[in-house]
């Protein structure tokens, strides 16, 4: 019997897509993207449009394991195959073992983004280790600096939907790989430039996007508050401004002139390696062409001025009044618009049970510091799911010396055997989407979607929120939200009294699948979140001036502050700055280990100038090492124009495929961003030779 299930790909990607998977006889036999979503439009990105491959790979893990080789050993033949009765048993019993002798406390999770489904990726996993006791982990590995950045500015994760994009006349993509990593908005775009829209990207790296765009800017990275500002010079310098909707909806103008006087062009021109006219001509026309919009991504709080770059790059918006029009303002994240039921689906007040306090946060960017510095408890226990902290997480060379302690005990919950897998004690398996249902909210577009699950899960995965059911069980934890299915947990994410989640209730979903959020209480309107203001922050406007900013030591208005690893270090020893990206054609470390995938993207490179190849004595094609204080790797030399002078790259992907240790995150550091805590991925400085 052949049938066709409505699915939302849960992966880390601002697309949510709604996905349609063709069931015969129990399998999965197509995947496509759904033609009727307004966003998805019918079609899926090369990852996902190969799924087949991955729900099917014979490298699946189908049992639970348990090592029986020392840690850090490759390959299937470091387990054995346990049963799941084993398999929790066990840890249940060193989880009881560990919290008696040094606390619950010395447990610690760590997840991401494997999942961004809402129930698959954190509800039954919050509650038991809240009901544990566990550390928390302050998931800032992605995001949150550029959320401390925008929020300090708008109040919330609000912006521009995608769908008004083609209404742009035009549109700066600032850090922004669209073509790589939200494919989704390029048909809009696209449609904005049929129409005479002018699309410009501010990168270091010439991306895809960036080759197809009419103007590449390539930005020195960590140099984006100085443009902002350099572009603020310009327009309140030209009078091109919108004082109405400035006197109106902002507070802190005033000081902000001030700061932006301090940048004239030849300034910024010597900070960012742009000329002074661009910085003009980009100024002018951006604050003169209606409407403009901004699509501005993560790559550009990868830096240690990051939050600050995001903040400066948030109020040009608010400056040029672009929140006015269809088509104007600017994206970065969408999240907030969701206002689904967190605290029912996490219950944080769980902790005061086990602990009668919050228990201690730790930040994931620094789980080698974590795991091998003196903590009180130590950390003696990990549970990782939807991650692979051996490969994604800074300063690897650290994390994996943690990871390799006999003393610590790790589980991993996974699809496939990943780096981390490596140094896992017990390792189980997990479903993929195919296999689990889910809700899934978006931080690129404001439709909010119900994942059915389209085929039994295979072998014996499990997913999630069953695993950890199965372990509250275990522990003896007997509060009936451990007892929730999850139709249950679908069910009490959607009881929300907000006014924009009206009629949106788990028999709608079921039926539409996919609904868009109700903004006007009605379908189907433009929404425009900041049009006359209203922005949600402590003073009710649009904060050019921030007192919570100034009162963290930081410039209350903006300012810039080189990273400390970039140019401006003038260091001899390490002169390069790395970009240590993402590939395009993988999704951070998912899918790198899948043969279909890899053919799709050039691995083991390294990417420098002509005039930095030439230096060095390198030619194209040559082996050379890159190194850092950090770590070392060999990669092949490319070399070319896609980075600028003073700057390499190198993609993210597993260490140990193809017989490489080309696992870029042994030279990224560990250090954090100004705010939120964020990693600082594009804010390393290396040295090259020819190996
Ligand atoms: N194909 C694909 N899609 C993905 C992912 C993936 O790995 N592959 N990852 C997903 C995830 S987890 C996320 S968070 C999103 C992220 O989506 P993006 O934010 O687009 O992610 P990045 O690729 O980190 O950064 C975007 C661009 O910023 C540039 N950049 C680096 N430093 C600077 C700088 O200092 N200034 C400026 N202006 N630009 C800079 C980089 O060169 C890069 O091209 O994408 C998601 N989608
Ligand atoms: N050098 C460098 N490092 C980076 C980045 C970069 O640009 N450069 N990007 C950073 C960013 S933005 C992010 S968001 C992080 C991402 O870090 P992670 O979230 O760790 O990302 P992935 O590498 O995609 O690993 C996710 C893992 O979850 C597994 N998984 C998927 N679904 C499920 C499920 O339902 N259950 C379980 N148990 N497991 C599941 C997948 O098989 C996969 O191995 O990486 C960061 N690391
Ligand atoms: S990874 Fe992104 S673009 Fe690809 S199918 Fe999933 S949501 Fe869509
Ligand atoms: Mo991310």
């Amino acid at each position: 019997m052949k049938r066709v299930v409505h699915a939302a790909c849960p992966h880390d990607c601002p697309d949510a897509c709604s996905v349609l998977i063709t069931v015969e006889d129990g399998r999965a036999t197509r995947i496509q993207g759904n033609p009727d979503h307004p966003v998805t439009r019918g079609f899926l990105c090369g990852k996902v449009a190969k799924y087949l491959d991955r729900v099917y790979s014979t490298q699946r893990l189908l049992r639970p394991m348990r090592r029986v080789a020392r840690k850090g050993q490759r390959g299937m033949e470091a387990f054995v195959p346990i049963t799941w009765d084993e398999a929790l048993d066990t840890i249940a019993a060193k989880f009881k073992s560990i919290a008696a002798e040094f606390g619950s406390e010395a447990i610690l999770p760590f997840s991401y983004g494997g999942t961004l489904g809402n129930i698959q990726g954190s509800t039954m996993d919050h509650r038991f280790f809240h009901r544990l006791g566990a550390s928390q982990l302050d998931r800032t590995i992605c995001s949150t600096a550029g959320e401390a950045g925008l929020t300090s500015v708008l109040g919330r994760k609000l912006g521009t939907e995608p769908e008004q994009f083609r209404h742009s006349r035009y549109i700066i993509a600032w850090g922004a790989n669209v073509h790589g990593n939200n494919i989704h908005l390029w048909p809009f775009i696209e449609q904005a430039r049929r129409n005479g829209a002018k699309l410009v990207v501010i990168d270091p790296y010439k991306t895809r996007t960036a080759r197809v765009a009419d103007w590449h800017i390539q930005i020195r990275p960590g140099t984006d508050v100085a443009l902002a500002l350099g572009m603020m010079h310009v327009i309140f310098g030209e009078r091109l401004a919108d004082e109405d909707y400035i006197a109106r909806y902002t507070v802190g103008a005033d000081k902000l002139r001030a700061r932006a006087a301090q940048y004239p062009p030849e300034r910024v021109a010597e900070i960012t390696g742009i000329s002074a006219d661009d910085i003009r001509k980009l100024a002018r026309e951006y604050a003169m062409t209606k409407p403009a919009a901004i699509r501005m991504n993560y790559g550009v709080q990868r830096s240690e001025n990051g939050a600050t770059a995001v903040r400066a790059i948030a109020m040009l918006p608010c400056i040029i009044g672009s929140w006015r029009h269809v088509g104007g303002g600017l994206q970065l994240s969408l999240s907030g618009a969701f206002a689904l039921n967190k605290q029912g689906l996490k219950r944080p007040e769980l902790m005061q049970k086990s602990l009668g306090r919050a228990a201690r946060v730790l930040n994931m960017n620094q789980l080698g510091k974590h795991l091998t510095e003196e903590l009180n408890p130590p950390v003696k226990a990990l549970f990782v799911f939807n991650s692979n902290p051996a490969a994604v997480v800074p300063n690897r060379t650290l994390v994996l010396k943690g990871l390799q302690r006999d003393d610590l005990f790790t589980v991993v919950h996974e699809q496939f055997l990943t780096e981390t897998c490596e140094y896992a004690d017990i390792v189980l398996p997990a479903t993929t989407f195919f296999e689990h249902a889910d809700l899934q909210a978006s931080y690129g577009h404001y439709h909010l979607q119900r994942s059915d699950a389209a085929i039994a899960p295979l072998g014996e995965a499990r997913c999630n929120s069953d695993v950890f059911r199965a372990l509250a069980e275990r522990m003896g934890f007997t509060e009936d939200c451990f007892r929730q299915t999850d139709e249950e947990l679908i069910a009490e994410a959607l009881k929300s009294n907000d006014p924009w989640m009206k009629g949106i209730t788990p028999e709608s979903l079921a039926e539409k699948h996919s609904q868009r959020l109700k903004f006007n209480g009605d379908d189907g309107e433009p929404f425009l979140p900041f049009a006359k203001g209203g922005f949600p922050t402590a003073s009710g406007k649009a904060e050019l001036y921030s007192e919570a900013v100034a009162s963290r030591g930081f410039d209350g208005t903006v300012d810039f502050v080189p990273p400390s690893e970039s140019r401006h270090a003038r260091s001899e020893k390490y002169p390069l700055e790395l970009l240590a990206r993402k590939h395009d054609n993988f999704l951070n470390s998912t899918f790198a280990n899948l043969q279909g995938h890899r053919t799709m993207e050039r691995t083991g490179d390294l990417e420098l100038h002509p005039t930095d190849a030439a230096a060095r004595n390198i030619t194209d094609g040559d082996r050379v090492r890159v190194f850092n204080g950090r770590g070392q790797l060999h990669l092949r030399a490319r070399v070319g124009y896609t980075v600028g002078e003073g700057v390499v790259a190198a993609g993210l992907d597993w260490a140990g495929l193809d017989g490489g240790e080309h696992n870029v995150n042994v030279l990224t550091s560990d250090r954090l961003t100004d705010m939120g805590g964020g990693a600082t991925f594009y804010s390393a400085l290396v040295q090259v030779e020819k190996a």
